[in-house]
């Protein structure tokens, strides 16, 4: 029998590395996408298949996390064996900007999409995008029984909807289970989080496009693993015997300093001659460091992370010069929009 999954988010980073795993392994993959006045699927585009042809696997839906009758309506419909929630406003800095609107789609949207399936009474298995950020002021090694401590409107709903996700399997008895995940990045990093908005600043100053890049805090250390290994490790989570919540990290501990020296480096250029100080980009409170402790997830799911911070600044670096090399002027654009977005 062909397994289906839904994942709401499929838009976004990991939602695209998730639906190649699952096309890779022939599920049949549906997607939530929010309309929009313009595309929004540049980072699916290459696993679409036009659904009138009969070998086509992955089917997009429109929907929101923030409409829970489309919601129980699509589950009833599509009668998923797998659900990945991956939808969520995803930017720390952002949410303090937007803090209702985080607390509605990253916090309200997971109870929404749990009510939907145990509202259509499917037998599903469920997915939470959970996130080191709960951890927030707590010192690290943070692992599944690190208290939280959120310092961000993201990271209070992300502790909200982590709970929900808990109470519904012990509440109900679904399988739901909750990913906590450390950073993780890739050439598909939105292009306004740190990494990607260094990488991609790299090839431009290379290429003589961009002179100078405007940053935050460089203190602040992370645990920067890869967005392609990471998504293993969340489908291994929903074919474990019993749910169970586990940490995704690599372990390693790393500042923000350290991956501009990395990336600029791998460029043959010295980051102190291109790198100024905006206060734009500081939070009002910030979460000082985050280093995971994944021995679970080794021992119990057999999944650890290859790709450590150093290697994914170069294979981060190397993709936005070559992309750099085929984007022509619509990439100034975006250098540009990065200094007033995030
Ligand atoms: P992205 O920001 O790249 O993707 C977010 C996705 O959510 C996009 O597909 C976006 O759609 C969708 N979305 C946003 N708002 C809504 C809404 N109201 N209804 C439906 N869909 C919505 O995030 P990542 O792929 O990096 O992360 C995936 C998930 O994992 C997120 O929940 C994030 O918070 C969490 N997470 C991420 C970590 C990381 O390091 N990447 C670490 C820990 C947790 P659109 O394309 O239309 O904007
Ligand atoms: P984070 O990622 O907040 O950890 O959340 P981000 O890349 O935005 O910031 C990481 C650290 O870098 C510092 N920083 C800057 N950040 C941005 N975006 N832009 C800057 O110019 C800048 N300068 C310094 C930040 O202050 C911060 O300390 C990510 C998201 O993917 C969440 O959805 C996810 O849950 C967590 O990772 C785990």
């Amino acid at each position: 029998m062909t397994k289906r999954a839904f994942i709401t988010g499929i838009t976004g980073q990991d939602g695209s590395y998730l639906a190649e795993l699952l096309l890779s392994k022939g599920y049949e993959v549906h997607g939530l996408i929010r309309r929009a006045s313009t595309f929004n699927t540049s980072r699916i585009d290459h696993l679409y298949v036009d659904p009138h042809e009969p070998n086509a696997k992955l089917l997009l839906h429109y929907g929101d996390l923030s409409d829970g009758a489309r919601l129980v309506t699509l589950l009833a419909e599509i009668q998923p064996d797998e659900v990945y929630n991956l939808g969520a406003q995803s930017h720390v800095r952002v949410s303090f900007d937007e803090p209702e609107h985080t607390g509605d789609t990253t916090g309200v949207g997971s109870i929404r999409l749990l009510e939907a399936v145990r509202m259509s009474g499917i037998a599903t298995k469920y997915y939470q995008a959970s996130s080191s950020e709960m951890f927030g002021a707590t010192p690290p090694p943070q692992n599944e029984d690190t208290p939280f401590y959120p310092r961000s409107p993201y990271g209070a709903a992300k502790v909200y909807s982590y709970w929900v996700t808990k109470n519904y399997r012990e509440a109900y008895g679904m399988f739901a289970v909750n990913g906590i995940l450390f950073n993780h990045e890739s050439p598909r990093r939105g292009e306004t989080f740190v990494t990607r908005k260094i990488t991609r600043a790299v090839a431009a100053i290379k290429a003589g496009k961009q002179d100078l890049l405007y940053m935050g805090n460089l203190d602040a250390v992370r645990d920067w693993g890869y967005a392609a290994e990471y998504v293993e490790g969340m489908w291994r989570m929903l074919q474990a015997d019993e749910p169970e919540d586990f940490v995704l990290a690599t372990g390693g501990n790393y500042t923000v300093r350290d991956f501009l020296e990395i990336s600029f480096e791998h460029a043959g250029l010295n980051w102190e001659d291109h790198v100024r100080f905006d206060e734009r980009y500081l939070r009002p409170t910030e979460v000082d460091a985050l280093v995971g402790d994944a021995s679970k997830a080794q021992e119990k799911l057999g999944w650890k992370a290859t790709v450590h911070t150093p290697e994914l600044a170069r294979i981060m670096v190397d993709a936005d010069i070559e992309a750099l090399k085929h984007a022509g002027n619509h990439w100034i654009d975006g250098v540009d929009l990065d200094s007033w977005k995030n």
